[in-house]
């Protein structure tokens, strides 16, 4: 099933067409409305009438997420704050974060891509949505809310957590759909078999996850534990959120919505494009973005594009899953953040020495975060209570730092083993890739 077939099935050359007047169009709407971009274009001597093809695409310097949050809050709206009707943010940080815009077209956009997606999935408006993503500054609950309602379904937006409601409301209103972060699917899953349920009769027909890093086999499991299909979905708050690629029924790569981002795969050390089907970073331009749009964002994601036809009959070209990034960002728990954060947080506690290193795992299928800590001689000697109140005391600032809670475990002086080289900080269980 198609939602918007003219589009969705669009010829390559048309496409290709239709981009080269967005991507003019977007240069020069950045260039005369977004001081940031008029200056680097001109420090840069790159002008809007210097992008003749889409190859000139590569004339253009990238935007980084630090470009972004220098702008913090407004200073990448290409309008006034009367026209932007919401505001997202990106999870984790305390310091600045990257804010993002829509104004009321954008809104609507937004709602078209994944109402594409999950029409393409069998969703229609006598199907019942249970979106468990989090509503809120993340895009996810949003998001797939404007999507489901543009179909006409009824959306269930009970957010996240209150797992055991989760499966009550399952049974209780005949979710035909549930929306989930592959891990949580999972977890939702366990615990409904804990409370004498078999997910696999719960009667749903369909499952939609994204947002965090899994595997084939994370899949797999899903599917199995609740007998129904389980679709990918991509996107990032900087270009929008949710919908910027989702997968087809087919489940062979998610298509990107490419009438509103062109994608670029380049070398994440030289800045060059890479051809299809060869592995790289995502770079994504908005194409058709009033509030705030983004030209050569550096996404970090790793992934490959193929631009191959699709058996379900869709064109836009599908990018494989994220199989990596190329900086050191970690999502747990739905929450992005750097190990650098913690390094920041710990320095601050000066009973303790920094030398760390944090451990991630995901028993019983949800993420669990243990970060393991150098106490000096002197501490090490001191009694239990002073320790509990250093432990907790490094956990509330790295609470405040990352936005999530972890559990510290203080070890013995000299215990972590010292590198030489670049020091191994993070050990990461899951298993992701
Ligand atoms: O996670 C948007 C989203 C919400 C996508 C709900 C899908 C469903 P951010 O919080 O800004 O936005 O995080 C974006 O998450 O750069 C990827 O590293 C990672 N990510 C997002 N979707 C996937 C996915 C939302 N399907 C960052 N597979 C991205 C793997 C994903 N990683």
């Amino acid at each position: 099933m198609f939602w918007d077939k003219n589009t969705e099935c669009m010829e390559r050359e048309e496409i290709n067409e239709m981009q080269i007047i967005k991507l003019q169009k977007t240069v020069k709407y950045a260039f005369d409305k977004i001081p940031y971009y008029h200056k680097k274009y001109t420090e840069c001597e790159v002008f809007p009438e210097d992008i003749q093809s889409l190859q000139d695409i590569e004339k253009l310097p990238f935007t980084t997420k630090d470009d972004l949050r220098e702008s913090y809050p407004f200073n990448m709206f290409a309008v006034d704050l009367d026209e932007i009707i919401e505001i997202h943010s990106s999870s984790g940080t305390t310091g600045k974060p990257v804010v993002s815009g829509y104004t009321r077209k954008d809104i609507h956009n937004w709602s078209e891509l994944l109402a594409r997606g999950l029409t393409d999935w069998g969703i229609t408006s006598k199907d019942v949505v249970q979106n468990t993503h989090g509503y809120g500054l993340f895009t996810g609950g949003f998001g797939l809310h404007y999507g489901a309602q543009k179909i006409g379904a009824t959306v269930v937006p009970i957010s996240t957590g209150q797992t055991r409601r989760q499966i009550q409301l399952l049974n209780d209103f005949k979710s035909t759909c549930l929306i989930v972060t592959p891990s949580y699917g999972l977890y939702i899953a366990e615990v409904a078999k804990e409370e004498g349920f078999n997910p696999q009769d719960m009667g749903l027909r369909v499952i939609g996850f994204g947002s965090e890093p899994w595997t084939e086999e994370m899949r797999q499991r899903l599917q199995d534990s609740f007998n129904a299909p389980a679709y990918n979905i991509y996107g990032l708050t900087e270009m929008m959120g949710p919908g910027v690629a989702v997968e087809c029924h087919k489940q062979n790569g998610l298509h990107i919505a490419e009438d509103f981002f062109y994608p670029e795969i380049i070398d994440s050390e030289t800045g060059k494009q890479l051809p299809e089907n060869t592995t790289g970073e995502l770079v994504l331009t908005n194409i058709e973005r009033e509030g705030m749009p983004i030209i050569r964002f550096r996404t970090k994601d790793v992934t490959s594009l193929n631009y191959d036809s699709c058996e379900c009959g869709r064109t836009f070209c599908r990018m494989d899953r994220i199989t990596g990034r190329t900086d050191d960002m970690l999502k747990v728990k739905g929450v992005a953040f750097f190990p650098s954060q913690i390094e920041k947080a710990l320095l601050k506690v000066t009973e303790i020495e920094p030398h760390y290193q944090v451990i991630i795992s995901r028993p019983n299928n949800l993420d669990e975060i243990e970060l393991q800590v150098e106490s000096t001689p002197q501490l090490f000697s001191d009694d239990v209570t002073t320790l509990i109140k250093i432990r907790d005391k490094i956990s509330d600032y790295i609470k405040n730092e990352v936005g999530i809670k972890v559990k510290v475990t203080l070890v013995e002086p000299k215990s972590i083993k010292r590198s030489t080289a670049k020091a191994i900080r993070v050990i990461d269980k899951r298993n992701l890739h």
